[in-house]
């Protein structure tokens, strides 16, 4: 009867979808199971079959519209039942570079500096850190890789300037043409690039036609700058078609990260690019090799597989992307390297995927890590490495030509299909050559390793700068999965979906000095200031989760899959791996910790696209008291009245979480 009753809904959700929105075919390769549910828990055997276990309980439902968006709140199916979608009722749904990027710093008289006028040479003469050399990677002028960054940072006086353009273009990453948004046209967009202690200073424009947006500097801190996040219905509304938005914030930490819009799934229609931030580090090498950022990519565009994703599950996606490229059907080009022997490479991984992890190798070379996120650790030797949803990690590469004496090798990003689900996993390689000019295919062999959806061990991310956790106080918070009314799928963490306003920013609302949040705002109240707190984030749902936290590093206190968190868990206290995505292992916990040092208010929510406009966030509203004197509520209002007046225009309606 319940599955009757799913089938229903199904198909009056199917009938409410424009006509428009239901003829594409998008899901042209035929490739078995595609329409099955099995994409979004194809680690279950029993679920390739279409059989969706839907845990958790309770019934609610209400509706209410404002002028730019409507909203929907999540109807839960009761525990243990299942409901079948037929594969048939489904279907009807629908440069290469090897400069390096900097061996020598810019001069700290530049004040002011366009990247935009020099973006091949990114670093301008001169030397900030002139004691950081190719011997000596952990000093930095007068700081080094033992300064505690959280309490202080250099002040170089420097502002970095950068105007980026979010725009709506053809492209053809992997040979194949479709529409993409970018920034500045290209995917990845420009890379931003500062020092440690910089003030970083990017003007966005919106020049798209039908889309607001928002971009957010991933992993900065923001220290005492909430404002300048970048995630709409939080810190900001949206910037409207054509207007612009100037973003402020100082790198108080350094190492690898990346940019993305955070509005819809914007981010994931090739709206993101990396951001470089030099410091010292926790072992030595000779030069620094290009960002590289791995992507999972479609012929078709993320926001016409959205219905697909909160109807079946997440789509099969058709292939990856190293840097932006690689090859489809004889067509498109692969990302390229040159190493010399003998010498010493820093390579800097981002994985920006919608949904996949990937397992990161080169042939027959070995790495040691020596960053995740940003946060320093003690160096440790991989041969495959994993990396998940926005996630980094900083690599050295020994080039040694002399092991295999090939001269070409492959470097790989394996889709782990355990959880993601890929079309093209044996093909998202690049090329290091030995030899530049040679034009061979490389032969070589991947190292061993199984497919699987973990993170790196836990013992293997040991900071280099050591901190503790002391008497946090905590909350559970699970994690599951519901249909609302309209039987689309809602993802939750705690006790319901997130359903949050673009035009009703958080921040605004807190600085207009009468906030009330309602339940689907999913706000977490932390009133007192430097408390340790931390969170049991379980779920028994055999999907695992990169968690990402704003405004902070979480420290990771325990982990583990397929295990329940009771009292008897050892937390571990005593610098504990540090960082701002982690993985919430399938069936499983994960518990972090973080201190409230940080007025704002800030999302946490999974970093897999689909789940966070279904709804897998919440918003910690941390010291709300001090928070309306940080606002600039001048120019949070004008970025509001822009949005609103075109939203009214347009009348367009917001179909997912808000963020
Ligand atoms: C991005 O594009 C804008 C508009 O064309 C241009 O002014 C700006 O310099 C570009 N930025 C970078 C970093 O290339
Ligand atoms: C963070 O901001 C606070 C308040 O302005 C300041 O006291 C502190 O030094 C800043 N921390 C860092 C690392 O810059
Ligand atoms: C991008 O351009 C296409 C083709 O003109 C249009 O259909 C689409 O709505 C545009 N997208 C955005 C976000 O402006
Ligand atoms: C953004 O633009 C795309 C077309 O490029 C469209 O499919 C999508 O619905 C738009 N999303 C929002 C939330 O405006
Ligand atoms: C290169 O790597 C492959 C796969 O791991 C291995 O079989 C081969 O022995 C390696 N070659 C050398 C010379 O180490
Ligand atoms: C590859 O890894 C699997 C699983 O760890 C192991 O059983 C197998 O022996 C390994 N093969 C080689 C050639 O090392
Ligand atoms: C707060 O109150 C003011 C004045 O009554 C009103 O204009 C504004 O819309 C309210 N803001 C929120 C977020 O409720
Ligand atoms: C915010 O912007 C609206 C629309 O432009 C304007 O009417 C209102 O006066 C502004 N509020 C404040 C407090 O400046
Ligand atoms: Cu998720």
């Amino acid at each position: 009867m319940l599955i009757l009753h799913a089938l229903v809904l199904f198909i009056a959700a199917v009938a409410a979808i424009p006509a428009a929105q239901i003829t594409p075919a998008p899901f042209a390769q035929g490739v078995e199971g595609r329409g099955l549910l099995s994409n979004i828990y194809n680690n279950v055997n029993s679920l390739v079959n279409g059989v969706l276990g839907i845990t958790s309980s309770t019934t609610t439902s209400t509706k209410r519209s404002s002028t730019s968006s409507t909203k929907t709140s999540s109807t839960k199916i009761a525990t243990n039942t299942d409901f079948v979608v037929t594969k048939d009722a489904v279907s009807t749904i629908s440069s290469t570079s090897t400069a390096s990027l900097s061996t020598a710093l810019r001069s700290s008289v530049t004040t002011t500096r366009s990247i935009a006028t020099s973006a091949a040479t990114p670093s301008a003469t001169g030397s900030v850190c002139s004691g950081n050399t190719a011997d000596d990677r952990s000093v930095w002028c007068d700081y080094s890789i033992d300064t505690d960054w959280y309490s202080e940072a250099p002040d170089t006086g420097v502002t970095v300037e950068y105007w980026l353009d979010v725009t709506n273009v053809t492209l053809a990453p992997d040979g194949v043409e479709r529409l993409v948004l970018a920034v500045n046209g290209t995917v990845p967009g420009p890379t931003i690039e500062a020092n440690w202690g910089d003030t970083v200073r990017i003007h966005v424009r919106n020049s798209l036609t039908n889309n607001g947006t928002g971009i957010h500097w991933h992993g900065i801190r923001q220290n005492y700058t909430f404002q300048e996040d970048g995630v709409p219905s939080i810190t900001q509304c949206p910037i409207a078609p054509g207007d612009s938005l100037t973003y402020t914030w100082k790198a108080t930490q350094y190492g690898t990260s990346w940019y993305h819009s955070h509005y819809s799934l914007q981010a994931w229609e090739g709206v993101f690019g990396p951001i470089v931030i030099h410091g010292p580090a926790t072992a030595d090498y000779d030069e620094e090799l290009d960002t590289i950022m791995l992507t999972d990519w479609g012929h078709e565009t993320v926001d016409s597989q959205y219905t697909y994703a909160q109807v079946v599950g997440p789509p099969l996606m058709d292939t990856a992307l190293i840097n932006g490229m690689n090859v489809w059907e004889g067509a498109g080009s692969r990302y390229e390297a040159n190493f010399e022997n003998g010498k010493k490479y820093r390579l800097r991984l981002i994985n920006s995927a919608i949904d996949t992890y990937f397992k990161f190798s080169i042939d027959n070379h070995t790495m040691t890590v020596i960053a995740n996120d940003f946060v320093p650790i003690v160096p440790f030797e991989t041969d495959v490495l994993t990396i998940t949803m926005g996630q980094r990690y900083d690599i050295i590469v020994e080039a040694n030509d002399g092991v295999a004496g090939v001269g070409d090798y492959w470097m790989r990003a394996i889709p782990q299909l355990a959880c993601s689900n890929n079309n093209n996993p044996d093909d998202v390689r690049a090329i290091i050559r030995y030899d530049s000019s040679s034009t061979a295919t490389p032969s070589t062999s991947a190292w061993n390793q199984t497919d699987a959806c973990e993170d790196v061990p836990l013992a293997s991310l040991v900071p280099h700068l050591s901190q503790s956790v002391s008497d946090p106080t905590g909350e559970n918070l699970d994690v599951a999965v519901s249909t609302n009314e309209d039987s689309l799928f809602r993802w939750q963490i705690g006790p319901t979906s997130m359903q949050v306003q673009w035009g009703e920013p958080s921040i605004v609302k807190i600085w207009e000095g009468n906030a009330t949040f309602e339940n689907d705002e999913c706000v977490y109240q932390l009133p007192d200031a430097n408390k340790w707190m931390y969170w049991v984030i379980e779920t028994d749902i055999p999907v695992p989760h990169p968690i990402h936290l704003h405004g902070h590093d979480f420290f990771i206190l325990a982990s583990a899959e397929s295990a329940s968190y009771d009292s008897s868990v050892t937390l571990n206290l005593d610098n504990p791996p540090r960082r701002d995505v982690a993985s919430l292992p399938a069936s499983g916990y994960l518990v972090i910790s973080f201190l409230t040092d940080n007025p704002g208010a800030w999302l946490m929510h999974c970093h897999i696209g689909w789940h966070t406009s279904e709804g897998l966030a919440l918003q910690f509203v941390e010291r709300e008291s001090e928070v309306p004197a940080l606002v600039d509520y001048q120019a949070a209002n004008a970025t509001c009245a822009k949005w609103d007046e075109w939203a009214n225009t347009i009348g367009i309606e917001e179909e997912d979480s808000g963020v």
